[in-house]
């Protein structure tokens, strides 16, 4: 009896872990962010991503940024964005499929986006990924409300 409620407390207290509102993620001089998915707890005010660029090259060879949108929104804000262009970020203006989004930075620079996840759909799939051209094929991952 004793045992369960253990293994129960343990379950609830690593779950617990495992769902942040605040998030670290890197970049660098690679196609790649530092996590390839992330676990936001429901209860989240507001979620909070704070991106650093831990590489040497400008933005304006191997800028970066962090975006989300649904899965299927990807595509077309992705390409928005490069026609957009570095000055907007790569993300076209405005754009109501853009639920959150930093700015590009580039190396050596760090920013930050702080959004609520109050009108988010848990049952839903999201993505998040860099919309600098030629980067979102591979440089996404899951966002996904628990
Ligand atoms: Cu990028």
């Amino acid at each position: 009896m004793t045992k369960t409620v253990l293994a129960l407390l343990c379950l609830l207290l690593s779950s617990h872990v495992f769902a942040q509102c605040d998030f670290e993620v890197e970049v660098g001089d690679k196609l790649q962010f530092s996590v390839s998915s992330m676990e936001v707890d429901a209860g989240c005010e507001n979620v909070t991503v704070n991106l650093k660029h831990t590489g040497q090259l400008p933005a304006a060879a191997m800028g970066h940024n962090w975006v989300l949108t649904t899965d299927a929104d990807v595509q077309a804000v992705a390409s928005a964005g490069i026609a957009a262009g570095l000055e907007a970020n790569y993300l076209p203006a405005q754009d109501d499929r853009i639920i959150a989004a930093t700015k590009i930075i580039g190396g050596g620079e760090s920013t930050s986006v702080s959004f609520s996840i109050a009108e988010l759909d848990s049952s839903q799939a999201y993505t998040f990924f860099c919309s600098f051209p030629g980067h979102s094929s591979v440089m996404k991952g899951t966002f996904k409300i628990i």
